[in-house]
């Protein structure tokens, strides 16, 4: 058996800035150790409502609190951050340091798929901080484009940390022992797919062209796009975006009817950005349907965004039937 290079290992060999090593360092470890809590589950007692909601007004898992706290814990002492959003947390969290990083994360992604035993994950966005003074909520309201890395970590049947720092996009995979293992060093979305994930229940309350796009799929071969088209959705943005990460297709949250003033159900600095990120370093798209994921300027902490994103030529698909 070859050896495998460990997360250590393979920062040394990178050329980020040390600083954001050290950020990534106490993510993964973060992630590991919520790894095993979401793995005791019920053992635990973690399943279940927590009984309160957050800012976003969506009713909160125990877990999501409990994996709140171990990431916000693990970078309250971590030297290089100076500040920390979560989409737990109404407001910010600063550190009483100045300069370094900024962290945005998601802590438990796909919760609704807890208690049910399905994919969840940890998203994570890290920005550079401001110079000589403690960062406030306006220093956090920066492009994607500005992210010095970004990642997630999936807990499925396997553990994976999947990161992009200076250049593509790798993952590893969590051993028996708690080491991340490098075991996939050059990951590249396929241009070209006949797989789409959206939530379909929504149909009704779509825009027409999405409502276009989506039916020229299912009419499969008989249709304008002359081939037949499969559909997955898991309800777990890091286990979808995972499987497009893995083999192709394309993911989309759009804007729909429901909450009109809404601009989709995803949120823009902890689960669009880092995504858009990974799938563009991947060779991938990222688009709200006009412009570039990245490229948005958020105006607030949690401000939402349409999301279409995964093998470019199909996303370029959709923009187009959107645009027609
Ligand atoms: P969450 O962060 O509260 O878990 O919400 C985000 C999740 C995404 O992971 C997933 O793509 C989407 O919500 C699923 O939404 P729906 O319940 O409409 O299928
Ligand atoms: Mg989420």
């Amino acid at each position: 058996m070859t050896t495998l290079t460990d997360l250590a290992g393979y920062l040394a060999s990178e050329s980020a800035d040390e600083a954001v090593k050290e950020v990534v360092v106490v993510i993964a470890q973060a992630c590991a150790r919520i790894s095993r809590v979401v793995a005791s589950g019920a053992i635990l007692g973690n399943l279940g409502a927590a009984g309160q909601v957050n800012v976003q007004d969506e009713e909160q898992k125990k877990l999501d609190l409990i994996t709140n706290d171990i990431l916000s814990e693990a970078l309250q002492g971590c030297p290089a951050v100076a500040g920390l959003a979560s989409e737990e947390l109404e407001a910010i969290e600063t550190t009483g340091r100045q300069g370094g990083f900024l962290v945005t994360f998601d802590p438990l992604d796909g919760s609704s798929n807890i208690d049910v035993n399905v994919s969840v994950g940890t998203i994570f966005s890290i920005l550079p901080a401001p110079d000589g003074q403690i960062p406030t909520e306006a220093d956090f309201l920066l492009p994607g484009r500005r992210q010095v890395a970004a990642g997630y970590a999936v807990y499925g049947p396997q553990t994976m940390l999947v990161l992009t720092l200076s250049g593509g996009v790798v993952a590893f995979t969590l051993d028996a022992d708690g080491a991340w293992l490098l075991t996939h060093p050059n990951l590249a979305i396929a241009a070209d797919t006949a797989e789409f994930a959206i939530n379909m229940s929504n149909q009704r309350h779509w825009a027409e062209p999405v409502r276009r796009y989506i039916d020229g799929c299912l009419r499969g071969k008989d249709g304008p796009r002359g081939k037949n088209f499969n559909m997955r959705w898991v309800a777990s943005m890091v286990a979808d975006v995972h499987r497009i990460l893995m083999r192709g297709g394309v993911f989309l949250y759009p804007w729909d009817a429901r909450e009109p003033d809404r601009a989709g159900k995803l949120r823009l600095l902890y689960e669009a950005n880092p995504m858009a990120l990974i799938v563009e370093r991947a060779g991938g798209k990222a688009t709200d349907g006009q412009t570039a994921i990245l490229d948005l300027q958020p105006v607030k902490l949690h401000q939402r965004a349409p999301v279409v994103l995964g093998s470019a030529n199909e996303v370029d698909q959709v923009v187009a039937a959107t645009a027609a």
